[in-house]
């Protein structure tokens, strides 16, 4: 069975506790359940790692070439600087999506920029926790 792989950013890991108006109340592990249903269903294994830690996710990124088939990336506010996530994408081989709950474009202009989708086959934003299974079901489709 192919894998995938879900990264989870800094401060992902409090989902659930606060700001539910912005991120709803739903927990990271309710929406890597989620993403790892709708993963099943498509003949896909999921595997996830959440980091507060850029480089813990740059490496998981390397590692992710050897052993899972695509990436699915909520990069929390490193999305919207961190160029070492973009360069470790961009020589992962398979196809990577990037999601985010809300919408960045509607926010700050500082959450406008995003350093990963340039090297993402595309954005899942805005969505909430629906997001977690269209982005699986967006990968699978790529992956054919
Ligand atoms: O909308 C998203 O999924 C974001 O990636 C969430 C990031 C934010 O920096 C991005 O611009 C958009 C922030 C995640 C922080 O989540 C928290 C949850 C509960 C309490 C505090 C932070």
């Amino acid at each position: 069975m192919s894998s995938i792989l879900l990264l989870s950013g800094p401060n992902l890991n409090l989902l659930g506790s606060r700001e539910p108006d912005i991120y709803g109340t739903d927990t990271l592990t309710d929406h890597v359940e989620t993403a790892r249903t709708a993963a099943l269903a498509h003949g896909l294994e999921l595997d996830h790692l959440q980091s507060n830690h850029e480089g813990v996710l740059v490496d998981a990124i390397h590692a992710a070439r050897a052993d899972h088939a695509g990436i699915i990336i909520n990069p929390g506010a490193f999305t919207h600087y961190a160029w070492a996530i973009h360069d470790a994408l961009a020589a992962f081989e398979g196809p990577v999506i990037e999601l985010h709950l809300s919408n960045p474009n509607a926010r700050e202009p500082w959450r406008h920029t995003s350093v990963v989708a340039p090297v993402a086959a595309g954005s899942i934003v805005g969505f909430g926790g629906k997001g977690y299974r269209m982005a699986v079901d967006a990968l699978a489709e790529l992956l054919g």
